[in-house]
């Protein structure tokens, strides 16, 4: 009996020992200490033993069910313990220093057209917008650019219409933001001045101051009186607002089918000073805008009268503005999306 009672006591703290977690140890608690459990079954055994040996028995048995309860208790502790700092470990530590926000900012581009856009806002004109992908009308024969007229070849042109410019009604990615002169002017009367930022398509072979994709700023005012002097003169003080005095501006003739008389301006090179490098071709000078006297016929084809209106037109490329006011050497660095470059601005 003696005997039955120690391989109980033994078997019951090894089996304690191996449950490991809290249901498993519920489960010993039923089995071993329970009504029905094992303890109790020793317990009831009681009557077969001889009456002299009953007290002996019973003292033992009782020390042993402390000590099972006792076992119990502990490794029940042992076992919250345990999970309490399972727990703690996977808590957040409110404590720790917060990660930083990565905080981004404007596109080189988007700080150079808006802060472009308010040179000319302050100078009274207005900014609009106008479609990317373009009617052929709009792009060219509007402006004096009939289908098969050399001018033309000036555009490299990426056609979005199947059949390209063969198509009755071709469509293509703008080449130039000069449509939006004839939009404009069909849809108000003068006085006009506006300006229109937006994205042009090329479909030309890229090098370090030519994008297949990139920005123009068109300008156009119309009004009665208007001449040559008030687009120099305009286009003087935006280059002195933008560049400062020291810059030197140049303006030669240039062809656009759409102006009468065509100009080109450039700025001396910030690179050389304009001496000549690989920046600006080595001529010393970057060209940033074609401009001119808006062509009579063009006015006359948008409703307006050209002996009573005249008006000029100019259209930039703001990624050159940026790179002279910056000293980028290149222009395929804007949209390679090297961060590197990005957050220089
Ligand atoms: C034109 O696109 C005319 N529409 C400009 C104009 C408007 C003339 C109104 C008269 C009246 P041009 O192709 O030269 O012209 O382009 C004008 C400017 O856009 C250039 O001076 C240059 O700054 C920019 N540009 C042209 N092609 C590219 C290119 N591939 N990549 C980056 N910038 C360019």
């Amino acid at each position: 009996m003696a005997d039955d009672a120690t391989i109980l006591l033994d078997q019951a703290l090894r089996d304690l020992e191996a449950a490991a977690d809290e249901p498993a140890v519920e489960a010993w608690r039923i089995a071993v200490l329970g009504r029905n459990g094992s303890l109790n079954a020793l317990m009831s055994r009681i009557g077969a033993i001889p009456t002299d040996e009953r007290r002996a028995f019973g003292a033992a048995a009782n020390q042993m069910k402390q000590q099972m309860e006792a076992a119990f208790a502990e490794r029940n502790e042992a076992l919250r313990r345990a999970s309490l700092e399972r727990e703690t470990a996977q808590a957040i530590d409110v404590t720790l220093p917060g990660r930083p926000l990565a905080i981004g900012h404007y596109h080189p581009t988007t700080q150079i057209v808006r802060e472009i856009s308010g040179i000319f806002e302050r100078m009274g004109f207005s900014v609009v917008e106008g479609p990317e992908v373009e009617w052929d009308y709009y792009n060219f024969e509007a402006l004096n650019i009939p289908k098969d007229h050399p001018a033309r070849d000036m555009w490299d042109t990426i056609w979005v219409s199947p059949e390209g410019p063969r198509a009755e009604k071709p469509m293509l990615m703008r080449t130039h933001t000069s449509p939006m002169q004839v939009r404009v002017m069909e849809q108000t009367e003068p006085p006009i001045r506006v300006i229109v930022p937006g994205r042009c398509y090329r479909y030309e072979a890229t090098d370090a101051t030519h994008e297949s994709m990139f920005y123009q700023i068109e300008g156009l005012a119309v009004d009665e009186g208007i001449g040559l002097a008030d687009l120099k003169g305009t286009l003087y003080e935006f280059a002195r607002q933008m560049f400062g005095e020291q810059r030197k501006v140049r303006f030669r003739c240039d062809y656009f089918p759409f102006v009468e008389p065509g100009v080109d301006m450039s700025i001396d090179c910030f690179k050389c000073d304009g001496k000549g490098c690989r920046t600006c071709k080595n001529s010393g000078w970057i060209e940033i805008l074609g401009a001119g006297m808006v062509h009579p016929e063009v006015l006359r084809r948008a409703g307006y009268d050209p002996d009573r209106y005249t008006g000029f037109a100019f259209g930039m490329g703001p990624e050159r503005v940026a790179m002279l006011r910056y000293g980028i050497e290149d222009i395929r660095l804007f949209y390679a999306n090297d961060l590197r470059f990005l957050r220089q601005f």
